[in-house]
C-alpha cells in the first residue's frame, strides 16, 4: 500500500495520549494503516532548521519555525489575512507586503523538506490555509504524486477573496493540486467563482476546472466527527431543575459568542420564568493569544458575561458560566451529554464539529436541542437542528426558549434525523471518500495539461 503524508500546521506525535479535534483523530487512524508521515510544525520557535522525526506506529515530522515565519506566516498572512478574509472580516484584516514573503518562504522549506521524504506512489494530502500555494510550490520540486488539498475553512465570495492583494497566485497555485476537497457545496460554489473571477477558470465538460489549461477536481467532502467514540459519554444525569445550556468554542471572533451570551441575556429578559432554572455554560478554549483582535474579544466577553451575572445573578444562582481555559475530552462528553441545549452560533464556520458533537453525545430516549447558526456549514446537513441567524441577538434568545420548552417527542424526532445524518459518515469515512477521490483525479495525471477550448 503506498504510505500517506499529511500536511498541517500542528501534528499529533504518535505517542499523544489525547488527539482532539475530528482532523487528528482521522488523520492519525489512516496514518498508522498506512506507515505514514505527518508532517508541521513543532509549535518552537527557534532558528533551528533541521526537522525531527518521532517515530511510532506512524511517523511525525516536525521543523520549529524562525521568530520571522511565526510573525509573518502564521500570525501575520495565514491569521491575520486568509482567516479574517475567508470568514468575511475584511474588517479585521491587516494587509501587510512582507506576510505573503513569509508566507511563501515558510511553504518553500515544507516542500523542500517533503521533497527529501517523499517516494514515488505516496499520496499527499496538504490541510488548510496555511499551505494553500504548497501544491504548487511541490510541483516545482519535480513531484508528481498525487496531491489533495482541503480547506477546513469556508470559502468566501469573490468580493472578498478579491480583496487579498495576491489573489491571483493563490487561485493559480491551487491548479497544481489534483484534488481541492471544500466542506460543503456553498464553499464549492464560491470557489468556481471566485476561480473564475481570478484567472478565467473554465469548467470542463469532465466536471474538472482548468486554469490556463491545467486541469484540476474541486468537490465537496463535508468533515464528521466519530459518533460511536461520543455515544460512549455514558449515563449523565441530567439536573432537572436548573437546565444547561452549552456552548464550546475556541475563543476566536468567528464563533459569535459576545452575540450568543447576548442571546442568553435576551432570554432571560424577554421570559423571566426561565430565570434561576437556566445556565449558560460556556467553554471558550484560549487560541491565537498573541494576535491583538483575540485579546479583545476576550476582554469583551468577560465584560458581557459579568454584566449579565451583576443583572441577573444571585447568590444561590449564577446565569452565565464562562470557562476560558480548554477541559480533558472526557470532560466534555460528559458535558455535551448533560446539556438541555447545545448553544453552537458561529457568525460564519467552516463546517463546525462541536455541533456534530453534540448530537452525537446525546442520549436518544431523553436528547438535548441543538441551536445551530445559518451560517457554519454543518446547516447544510444539520437541516432539523433550531436554525439561528447568529447576529439577531433576539431572535437567538427566542430560539432557547423554543428549545427549552420543547415536548420530548419533537426533541426525539429531531435528535433522530440528525442522528441519523452524521452517523452515516465518520471520520474515516470522509478521510477515505477524499482520498479515493484523490486517487481517481491522480489518475487523470496524463492529461493534466490540456488545451483549453478557448485557446
Ligand atoms: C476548523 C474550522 C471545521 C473545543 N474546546 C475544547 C475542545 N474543543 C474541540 C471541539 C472540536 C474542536 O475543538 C473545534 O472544532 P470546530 O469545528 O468547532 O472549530 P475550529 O477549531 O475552528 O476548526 C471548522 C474544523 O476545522 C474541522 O474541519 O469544522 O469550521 O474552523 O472538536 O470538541 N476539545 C477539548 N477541550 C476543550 O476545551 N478537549
Amino acid at each position: 500500500m503506498s504510505r500517506l503524508i499529511c500536511v498541517s500546521n500542528r501534528v499529533a506525535l504518535p505517542d499523544a495520549t489525547e488527539t482532539s479535534g475530528g482532523l487528528a483523530v482521522a488523520v492519525r487512524e489512516l496514518l498508522c494503516q498506512r506507515a505514514g508521515l505527518w508532517i508541521g510544525w513543532s509549535g518552537n520557535i527557534s532558528d533551528r532548521s533541521e526537522f525531527d522525526i518521532h517515530h511510532g506506529r506512524f511517523s511525525a515530522v516536525t521543523l520549529d519555525m524562525t521568530a520571522e515565519e511565526h510573525e509573518g506566516a502564521y500570525l501575520g498572512y495565514a491569521n491575520s489575512v486568509l482567516w479574517p478574509v475567508f470568514h468575511n472580516r475584511l474588517d479585521l484584516a491587516r494587509f501587510d507586503r512582507n506576510f505573503y514573503g513569509s508566507y511563501a518562504a515558510y511553504n518553500i522549506r515544507l516542500a523542500v523538506v517533503i521533497a527529501s521524504l517523499v517516494r514515488p506512489g505516496d499520496q499527499i494530502w496538504v490541510h488548510d490555509y496555511h499551505f494553500m500555494i504548497l501544491g504548487r510550490l511541490l510541483r516545482a520540486q519535480g513531484i508528481e504524486n498525487q496531491i489533495g488539498f482541503f480547506l477546513h475553512i469556508p470559502m468566501p465570495p469573490p468580493e472578498a477573496f478579491l480583496a487579498i492583494p495576491e489573489f491571483r497566485e493563490l487561485a493559480s497555485s491551487l491548479a497544481a493540486y489534483d484534488l481541492v476537497g471544500c466542506q460543503t457545496t456553498n464553499d464549492v460554489g464560491n470557489m468556481l467563482a471566485c476561480l473564475r473571477a481570478a484567472t478565467g477558470a473554465e469548467l470542463l465538460p469532465s466536471g474538472r476546472l482548468s486554469i490556463a489549461g491545467e486541469a484540476f477536481h474541486v468537490g465537496s467532502f463535508p468533515i464528521s466527527v466519530d459518533s460511536q467514540t461520543f455515544a460512549m459519554a455514558g449515563h449523565q444525569p441530567r439536573n432537572t431543575t436548573i437546565k444547561r445550556v452549552l456552548g464550546v468554542d475556541r475563543l476566536d471572533y468567528t464563533k459569535g459568542l459576545p452575540q450568543k451570551f447576548r442571546g442568553f441575556a435576551h432570554l432571560l429578559r424577554a421570559y423571566p420564568h426561565f430565570r434561576r432554572q437556566t445556565v449558560l455554560t460556556q467553554i471558550a478554549a484560549p487560541t491565537r493569544d498573541s494576535v491583538e483582535v483575540y485579546a479583545d474579544i476576550r476582554q469583551e466577553l468577560e465584560g458581557i458575561s459579568g454584566s449579565i451575572n451583576g443583572e441577573y445573578g444571585d447568590v444561590d444562582w449564577m446565569p452565565v458560566h464562562y470557562i476560558h481555559r480548554s477541559i480533558p475530552r472526557k470532560r466534555l462528553r460528559a458535558l455535551y451529554r448533560s446539556a438541555a441545549v447545545g448553544f453552537v452560533t458561529p457568525l460564519r464556520d467552516g463546517m463546525n464539529l462541536t455541533a456534530k458533537e453534540y448530537i452525537a453525545s446525546q442520549d436518544a430516549a431523553d436528547p438535548g436541542v441543538l441551536i445551530l447558526s445559518r451560517f457554519a456549514g454543518a446547516a447544510e446537513e444539520l437541516q432539523q437542528a433550531i436554525l439561528v441567524n447568529p447576529y439577531c441577538v433576539e431572535e437567538l434568545g427566542d430560539a432557547l426558549a423554543q428549545a427549552l420548552a420543547m415536548p420530548l417527542a419533537e426533541r426525539q424526532s429531531r435528535h433522530a434525523a440528525l442522528y441519523a445524518t452524521i452517523s452515516r459518515r465518520d471520520t474515516t469515512t470522509w478521510a477515505t471518500d477524499f482520498l479515493e477521490h484523490l486517487k481517481r483525479a491522480g489518475a487523470d495525471m496524463r492529461t493534466r495539461y490540456i488545451s483549453s477550448p478557448a485557446a
